[in-house]
């Protein structure tokens, strides 16, 4: 039997075949072999009648983040909120560019408009309306949802992004109702508030899966090295071929095209600002410490 892993907690996996869940346990040799299976992966499961399947074979990724962790994803639904929280956009392109990184599709979802003023609009809107897709919408009133609903439909999508924009408040509008109850999405936490903890898999309907994961504040940085960077930022891809030094890393070269790009107004200041400071980390990276002198 195949299925997909929808959610995993100490130690079970819940794996989804045709229209049932099973409980299962993984086969000792993932362990051995220090294999951890993820949410998102299409498994080999035993079913067994007398208490838990079990997972005996892990099927071939597509792709598989780290943060979230999770398999096997079409597409990043990037969600950020108008307002509370304020939208970070470094963050932002980081989430962004991890999915260029993983040669995945990024939609980028714009939660809270009930929040948010007009220039908060149009600015998100010049920054991003001609890099991703992009959908304004508001989770209590159900704008925009049919859109954002469309763009999602017939794939597996990872709703992703900081704490408290959203995510889960949209999945709950947008699921089937027998998918989701509400507050069963995300625990309460004391203090009355939905966090969620686990990642887990919601099916939409035949061929849509969506991924519910917990946000997070701050980003590790990314697996790329320094010179895959600007491959990560869409804008810059078209100009790789046109700066003066083959190893430009667009900072303060001269004759170099991205920084031209920026001056001239073609790429956006706060993008070339995101793409700098995340070259600066990469660098601080023990690997690209060592052959400096000091
Ligand atoms: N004003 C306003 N509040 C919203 C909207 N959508 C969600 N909220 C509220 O924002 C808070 C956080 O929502 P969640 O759905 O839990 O956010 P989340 O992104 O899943 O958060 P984590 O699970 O911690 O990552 C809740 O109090 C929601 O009621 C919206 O469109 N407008
Ligand atoms: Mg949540
Ligand atoms: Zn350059």
């Amino acid at each position: 039997m195949q299925g997909t892993i929808i959610k995993g907690i100490a130690g079970f996996y819940y794996v989804l075949s045709g229209d049932e869940v099973y409980q299962c346990k993984a086969r000792g040799k993932f362990k051995n072999q220090q294999i951890l299976p993820m949410v998102g992966d299409q498994v080999v499961m035993e079913k067994r009648e007398d208490g838990d399947s079990v997972i005996q074979e892990i099927l071939p990724r597509k792709n598989s983040f780290i943060r979230p962790p999770i398999a096997n994803v079409d597409c990043l639904v990037v969600v950020i909120a108008a307002a509370d929280p304020e939208p970070n956009l470094t963050l932002l392109d980081r989430f962004l560019a991890m999915a260029e990184y993983h040669q995945t599709q990024a939609i980028l979802c714009v939660n809270k408009m009930d929040l948010a003023t007009e220039e908060t609009r149009q600015q998100l809107y010049e920054i991003y309306g001609d890099l991703y897709p992009l959908v304004f919408v508001c989770g209590l009133t159900g704008n925009g949802l049919d859109e954002l609903q469309q763009m999602v439909a017939g794939k597996r999508c990872a709703f992703s992004g900081p704490s408290g924009v959203g995510k889960s408040t949209i999945l709950g509008r947008i699921l089937p109702r027998e998918q989701i109850e509400t507050g069963e999405i995300s625990e309460k936490t004391k203090r009355g508030k939905h966090t969620t903890r686990h990642v887990e898999i919601f099916r939409a309907g035949e061929n849509t899966l969506l991924y519910d994961t917990p946000g997070f504040t701050s980003f590790e940085v990314l697996e790329a090295e320094e010179d895959e960077l600007s491959q990560c930022y869409p804008e810059m891809l078209p100009l790789m071929n046109q700066c003066r030094y083959d190893n430009c890393r667009h900072l303060n070269e001269p004759g170099c095209a991205v920084i031209e790009a920026v001056e001239g107004g073609r790429i956006h200041s706060s993008r070339y600002r995101s793409y700098s400071g995340q070259l600066q980390e990469i660098r601080q990276r023990p690997r690209y410490q060592k052959g400096k002198k000091s």
